[in-house]
């Protein structure tokens, strides 16, 4: 061999310059690991930031006010540099214990980032999840720590300095990421902030006294906006500016057009309290919530573009990349209200939930009808276009299914009488009967709540006088056309499932 590289891989160590590099290379990876991670999934989370305002409570406040002198407006900027600076430092120091000792470099990487969980989860707001973000930056400068030493000791110098040039440039494109996605979603929530609804050109009745029952533990009729189910392939929702929005009208019609926000919202907004449904709800599950929405009528919009004979169906395109089928008759049905819905529970549409424009469909499950950050209507057909989930194992079309829940109880109880309720819903047929069964006894009726409409799900409830023992309770439900709910157990594929919700008590 006539070559030989010019520096000779250290049997055992990397040079402790190398060593500080790569503890440099391993924080830098960690802290853009860490960003992002929080950028996508809760930027409070974000465990820099997190530290950061830890710091700023333990702050003595004439420093406090030493650094506000000093930079003004730049205070926070200047916080995020020192503690960069500090963190990199720490990186550095753990190279050079990881090269003295394996694994002591890595170990201290992952106390830094359990203090910066510690930070993350004792903020205002905060809850237990919000550790993620800085447990995976640990992870990452960890890992890449020991593996950066490890590289530094047996092979070449050339080869570990890539290695942590790799690794640093890495971090700081992650972490530019990270800046990019969370700065989006500020822009979303002051948007959504400057929001003001239009005023209702036809309001819906609010629920009578009797569509609801006081009973703990029994669903709401109307479910608040921050406990409504989330259900998307979005990673992180899409954050739309309202002023750029559009809305494309077009596929097989005589006048596509294009809408903005502006010009949709000074259409005719009406409420319609409707419950949504995943198709992924299984039997006895929370996938489904019922809100009051403001929207147009999609009717309205299609008679608008005029679709052409043979049209059967309208794929909506959200701005997450997901689509959705759904018959063209049931958008232009008169009886149904088929929406583009702006407003939710009386506040403007929250981003999770497709801001600034949704579907809502009653009677469809969601994934064939409820659109969110909607961009695109496109009339077509059944037999030319496919929906996002239609490519992957579910069907073209599918109405939600007669179906029913036992709320309460779910643990064991007292003997005595016992309120068993719950919830049914068959949307836009209406819910005519709930039965109960108790072990393999005959099926009682339940007293039904007032029927608010047809699109929301129904309250039930049932005075069971329970004896100590073991005992299943069983749950079906009928429709308005007389359909009764199946106990077949099917699962969620193709169509949603089927089967009857069960619940097995201890009553004491
Ligand atoms: N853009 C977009 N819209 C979407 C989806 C999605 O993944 N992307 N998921 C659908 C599904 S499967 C359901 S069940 C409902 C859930 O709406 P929610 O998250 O507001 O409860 O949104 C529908 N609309
Ligand atoms: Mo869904």
């Amino acid at each position: 061999m006539l070559e030989r590289p010019v520096e000779e891989p250290s049997a055992e160590r990397p040079s402790s310059a190398l060593a500080a590099l790569a503890g440099v290379a391993a924080a830098s990876l960690a802290l853009g690991a860490g960003e992002l991670t929080a950028a996508v999934f809760s930027a409070a989370a974000s465990p820099v930031l997190s530290v950061g305002s830890l710091v700023i409570d333990l702050t003595p406040g004439f420093l406090k006010s030493a650094v506000i002198a000093a930079f003004g407006t730049g205070d926070k900027p200047f916080l995020i540099a020192v503690l960069l600076v500090v963190v990199l430092g720490l990186g550095a120091l753990a190279g050079l214990l990881q090269r003295r000792r394996r694994p002591l470099g890595a170990v201290a990487v992952a106390l830094i980032g359990v203090v910066a969980a510690g930070a993350a989860v004792t903020r205002t707001g905060a809850s237990l999840p919000d550790a993620a973000p800085s447990i995976v930056a640990a992870v990452v400068g960890g890992a890449s720590l020991s593996a950066l030493v490890t590289r530094g000791a047996e092979r070449g110098r050339r080869d570990f300095l890539r290695g942590a040039i790799v690794s640093t440039a890495v971090g700081i494109a992650a972490g530019a990421v990270a800046r990019a996605v969370t700065a989006g979603q500020r822009g979303t929530q002051r948007a959504i902030a400057a929001v003001t609804l239009p005023t209702p050109s036809r309001t819906a009745a609010p629920p009578a006294a009797g569509d609801s029952f006081d009973v703990p533990g029994l669903t709401p009729l109307v479910t608040p906006n921050a406990d409504f189910y989330r259900i998307d392939i979005a990673l992180a929702p899409p954050a739309i500016d309202p002023a750029s929005w559009r809305l494309e009208v077009a596929g097989e019609v005589e006048h596509p057009f294009s809408i903005g926000y502006e010009e949709l919202s000074r259409l005719p907004m009406h409420e319609s309290p409707t419950t949504l449904m995943c198709v992924s709800n299984e039997v006895g599950g929370t996938l489904n919530g019922t809100a009051v929405w403001l929207g147009t009528s999609i009717r309205d919009l299609l008679a608008r573009a005029t679709p052409k004979a043979g049209a059967d169906m309208v794929l909506s395109s959200g701005a997450d990349g997901f689509s959705a089928s759904t018959p063209l008759s049931v958008l232009q049905d008169p009886d149904r209200d088929s929406i583009l819905a702006i407003g939710m529970n009386g506040e403007p549409l929250p981003q999770l939930h497709g801001f600034p424009v949704r579907m809502v469909v009653p009677g469809l499950y969601g994934y064939v009808s409820a659109t969110k950050w909607l961009t695109r209507l496109e009339v077509t057909r059944f037999d030319r276009s496919t929906a996002y989930w239609t490519t992957r194992g579910y069907s073209a079309q599918a109405p939600v299914k007669v179906s029913s829940r036992i709320d309460r109880p779910r643990s064991a109880t007292r003997a005595g009488v016992v309120t068993v309720a719950g919830v049914a819903w068959a949307q836009h047929t209406g819910i005519a009967r709930v039965q109960l069964q108790v072990d393999d006894g005959p099926w009682r009726d339940c007293e039904l709540a007032g029927d608010w409409s047809v699109d929301v799900w129904r309250q039930w409830r049932y005075r069971w006088t329970a004896t100590p023992g073991d005992h299943v309770l069983r749950v079906r439900a009928t429709d308005a056309d007389g359909l009764v709910q199946t106990a077949k157990v099917q699962g969620e594929v193709p169509d949603g499932a089927t089967g009857l919700h069960t619940v097995r008590v201890a009553i004491t």
